[in-house]
């Protein structure tokens, strides 16, 4: 068999993993069931004759942790889903069947990184720093990022770097850069097929705010039917300089669920 697109694979690709690590005691969201896994058999507990054993896991888990993505049936407004869908009957038996995670189509899409601390010349934005339209027109020019209609656009803010200090990244009382309503609004009106950050709920939340007010949500979940990808690793791809990529993306097939864990990836040409 031969084609361009395995041409392309044969003569080697380079990948970058956005994901992080799912690992029990990471930054989440105060608003999900936490991430917990453990092995309830380990080697030793069962030995065949031969002295072979196998060990194996159990988790438990929200799915809106680590990285994820945001299905439609995630976010409601005034009881209604994306599409005037009434969000009380929309959930039959418990799942979301219009809306949930498993209608999210495998994602290969053209992605494109917005690196908007780069484009400002800071090391990061601060907490609470409401990334506005301005910035991203600003950082599109810079970076030659032309937006078209379904592609993916992750927006770095150099926040996720403090994944790894836990509390610090969730940013309860520092709040947490991102878009809003303004910048959500200006991207919604390009046609995008998702939008992803760096941070634990993709939009800026403002210090000591937390989730109380998510407009960007709104506008993009409920108002757009624009997938949103949180949490996810920017860092990789700054330091690449990789604005533009082959952005890979398969949400867990879970039926009606409203979010899943995702380890989504960069690729291009190695
Ligand atoms: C919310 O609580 C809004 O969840 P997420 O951060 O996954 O959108």
């Amino acid at each position: 068999m031969n084609s361009a697109l395995l041409d392309v694979v044969q003569s080697g690709l380079h990948t970058v993993d956005l994901g992080r690590q799912l690992r029990v005691g990471m930054p989440q969201s105060p608003n999900h069931p936490q991430f917990w896994h453990t092995l309830p058999r380990r080697h030793g507990d069962m030995v065949r004759a031969d002295g072979g054993s196998a060990a194996n896991d159990m988790i438990s888990t929200g799915t809106h942790v680590g990285t994820h993505i945001d299905a439609l049936a995630h976010v409601s407004q005034d009881g209604k889903l994306h599409g005037g869908a009434n969000a009380g009957d929309s959930c039959l038996g418990g799942k979301y069947v219009e809306h949930g995670v498993h209608t999210i189509e495998p994602m290969l899409k053209r992605g494109l990184l917005l690196d908007i601390p780069a484009y400002k010349g800071l090391p990061d934005l601060e907490g609470g720093y409401e990334i506005t339209v301005e910035d991203l027109q600003g950082c599109m020019a810079s970076q030659d990022v032309e937006v078209k209609a379904g592609d993916v656009v992750l927006i770095r803010s150099g926040w996720g770097k403090k994944f790894a200090e836990g509390s610090a990244y969730v940013g309860g009382p520092s709040g947490v850069p991102g878009i809003s309503e303004a910048g959500a609004t200006f991207l919604a009106g390009l046609g995008v097929h998702a939008l992803g950050a760096d941070t634990i709920a993709f939009e800026m939340l403002p210090p000591g705010g937390g989730h109380a007010q998510l407009p960007a949500h709104r506008i993009l979940l409920v108002e757009s039917g624009i997938y949103i990808i949180e949490a996810l690793d920017l860092e990789g791809l700054a330091e690449q300089g990789l604005h533009e990529f082959l952005f890979v993306l398969v949400p867990l097939n879970i039926f009606g669920a409203t979010g899943s864990p995702v380890r989504p990836l960069a690729v291009v040409p190695a």
